[in-house]
């Protein structure tokens, strides 16, 4: 490595398959994201789909690494782009189970904690970047009540407890045209795996440069 050039590192986490689904794309696409981009080291991870799983397992991951930022990538049906969140919630609420046959509803994240946190990236910043280079990107202001916005709210939570200080957020993935030939998601919006690997591998890209602007 050249002395004196600050090697980034990149933790960027998926999930699991869930909701009776054989394939998440995100962990489809993050597996795929080159080990190195630009000179930072990209380190992917898979999480469980678990409310009381899941922040365990990636602060685990972030001791490890010392990550400087940590990129956390999840499935959104419906969305028809990669969507970038602005803000988790401090509520877990959704009929459908977790991985755990867990079932929250309308309960607090953390008890004390604030209602609502901000993603510590620049996400209008990246969006606009990425639609610059032809990729279908949108900010989005809600990533749900379930174990996506769980994690998010999780980590930015805690994210002073590490150091270095990691920037966290959150990007939601459409389907991919496989999980939307048959069944349940037949006809819900989709976008080819390599439009996802190639929109998450810029955003990673542009994600160091958006602090020197
Ligand atoms: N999407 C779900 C949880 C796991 C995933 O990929 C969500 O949006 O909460």
């Amino acid at each position: 490595m050249t002395s004196g050039i600050i090697k980034h590192t990149i933790l960027v986490t998926c999930f699991e398959p869930f909701g009776g689904q054989s394939i998440n794309p995100a962990l489809e696409a993050v597996k795929l994201l080159p080990h190195e981009i630009d000179g930072c080291t990209v380190k992917s991870v898979s999480i469980p789909v678990s409310y009381s799983a899941s922040y365990e397992t990636l602060r685990n991951y972030v001791e490890e690494f010392n990550p400087e930022f940590v990129i956390m990538v999840g499935q959104a049906a419906g969305r028809d782009a990669l969507t970038v969140e602005r803000i988790a919630i401090n509520i877990d609420d959704c009929a459908s189970p977790d991985n755990d046959d867990d079932v929250r509803e309308n309960s607090f994240i953390d008890d004390n904690g604030p209602d609502a946190i901000f993603a510590t990236i620049p996400v209008c910043e990246l969006v606009r970047d990425l639609k610059n280079k032809g990729i279908k990107a949108e900010v989005s202001n809600t990533a749900g009540t379930y174990v996506c916005n769980h994690l998010m709210y999780e980590m930015l939570n805690h994210s002073h407890e590490f150091e270095p200080y990691p920037h966290a957020g959150f990007v939601h993935v459409p389907l991919i045209p496989e999980q939307t030939a048959t069944g349940d998601m037949e006809g819900k919006p989709s976008m080819p795996l390599e439009d996802v690997v190639a929109g998450l591998t810029e955003l990673l890209k542009f994600l160091p440069k958006a602090y020197n602007s």
